[in-house]
């Protein structure tokens, strides 16, 4: 029982202690070594970031708090009538506190939400005053990182709070940006696609994705479903990732968690982390341009084929971590099956799955030639009437908030200090080397 904050202020001490004792015990221990390569190639392949929320196996897929990601969208409480799909709010609880919700703690963060999602005046005019070529992601990190007037953190810091006291604060803001994203993006969306039209106000019969889509001006209980599931599947994929790993290190300057999270937000708006999905969609619309809706699969395999020979990817395919279909892949796939699986572009991709592997396999080089999450989410949005693809990271982002969110109040919670690798200079690599 208890409420989620009652259930942190529980775990952290004991938390504390463990990490405190692992820290004391084999603070020397070696956990690898560092290549020129590793260092030269992106920090790939060094276990430098520890982060309990979620993790990524290779073979097995993604999982939240130590439960496989298709067990948790099977397992999330169903809290809304009518719904198949259990709530993101749920899937916050379960990164947050470490274990699955019951039907009513998950349903109290659905409450939480509503309580606290009145956006400030002063964000609507800013978004208002917003140009419509400021892309819907620029928009979406200025709003985010204005709502900072809104931080207790900052009030309680600057009234001199106690480091163990940190998360608290922390937990308070994150909680009320999660309440108020739903109203930011739908009016960045109404403001640039719906001529500002759009309904502005939060219901307290509805939970965070169906205010969400109301909002947007998406009625469709269908629509609200699968919103639940995307704004699930897309929340948490360790911490290692551009938008997971730059909301920690501006944390752990203690910049709030309003500044934290549009920092990450601004990672998430590049084109190799979440706007690929916009790029498959760009892909695909070409494809159906050249060879229809429904090609042989000759006329398929031509033009993957005169895709790479061009020297381009095939997007939505390959990953830097999985070497199998992306369980966010198959988990939508799974509701595309049960709820349009007659859809023009649904019956594509899927045909696309069993096509594409195969080709990239013959290359030889390519590490996983399986899709990834951005290969699918595109042609469901698209199904239900959304197709402006400039807003669909967008979508990710308020999903994203889910899993960097509990990683910050965690790393306050365990005192992670200001990150600061050392760097060195490449004279200083080249001697080192010329002596080694
Ligand atoms: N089509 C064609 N070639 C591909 C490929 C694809 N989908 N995926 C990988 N390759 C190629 C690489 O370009 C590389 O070729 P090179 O040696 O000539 O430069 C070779 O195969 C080895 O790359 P690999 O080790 O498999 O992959 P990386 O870890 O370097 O990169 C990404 C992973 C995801 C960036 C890569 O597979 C890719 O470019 N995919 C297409 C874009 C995409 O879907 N991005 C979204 C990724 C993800 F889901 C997300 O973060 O959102």
């Amino acid at each position: 029982g208890g409420s989620l904050k009652e259930v942190l202020a529980k775990k952290i001490p004991q938390e504390r202690e463990k990490m405190l004792g692992i820290k004391c015990l084999h603070g020397d221990k070696k956990l690898g070594e560092i290549k020129v390569s590793n260092v030269m190639g992106g920090q790939r392949g060094l276990l430098l970031l520890m982060c309990d929320t979620s993790y990524v196996d290779p073979n097995k897929g993604i999982f939240y708090r130590g439960i496989p990601l298709k067990e948790v969208c099977a397992k999330l409480p169903r809290t809304q009538k009518g719904s198949k799909e259990g709530t993101p709010e749920g899937a916050f609880y379960l990164l947050t506190a470490g274990k699955m919700p019951n039907k009513k703690q998950a349903k109290a963060v659905t409450t939480e939400w509503q309580k606290r999602g009145k956006l400030p005046d002063y964000c609507f005019k800013l978004l208002d005053s917003m140009d419509k070529r400021v892309h819907p992601m620029a928009q979406f990190c200025a709003a985010s990182a204005a709502l900072n007037p809104e931080s207790k953190f900052v009030e309680a810091y600057n009234k001199g709070a106690k480091k163990p006291k940190y998360w608290e604060y922390i937990y308070e803001d994150s909680m009320n940006l999660c309440a108020f994203l739903p109203t930011v993006a739908s009016v960045i969306y109404c403001n640039i696609f719906k001529g500002g039209k759009g309904n502005r106000k939060l219901d307290s019969s509805k939970d965070w994705s169906d205010n969400f889509c109301n909002m947007m001006g998406y009625k469709d209980s269908g629509f609200v479903d699968l919103m639940r599931l995307y704004l699930i599947l897309h929340a948490d994929h360790e911490s290692g990732n551009v938008s997971a790993h730059t909301t920690q290190l501006v944390g752990s300057a203690l910049s709030d968690p309003y500044l934290s999270f549009s920092a990450g937000m601004c990672g998430l708006a590049g084109p190799l982390h979440g706007l690929a999905n916009q790029e498959v969609l760009v892909w695909l619309d070409k494809l159906v341009a050249a060879i229809g809706c429904e090609p042989s699969d000759e006329q398929i395999l031509k033009f993957i084929n005169d895709t790479l020979k061009s020297g381009r990817v095939v997007p939505g395919y390959g990953h830097a971590v999985l070497r199998q279909t992306d369980p966010r892949f198959s988990l939508q796939n799974a509701f595309a099956m049960k709820n349009c699986k007659n859809d023009p572009g649904v019956k594509l991709v899927t045909r696309l799955w069993k096509l594409i592997p195969k080709v990239l396999k013959e290359l030889g080089k390519v590490a996983n030639p399986y899709p990834n999450v951005d290969a699918h989410s595109g042609v469901l949005l698209q199904h239900y009437g959304m197709n402006e693809m400039k807003y669909y990271t967008v979508l990710f982002g308020v999903s994203r908030a889910l899993g960097v969110l509990p990683q910050l109040i965690w790393a306050r919670a365990l005192g992670a200090p200001i990150e600061r690798p050392k760097s060195f200079t490449t004279d200083f690599l080249c001697k080192f080397l010329s002596k080694s």
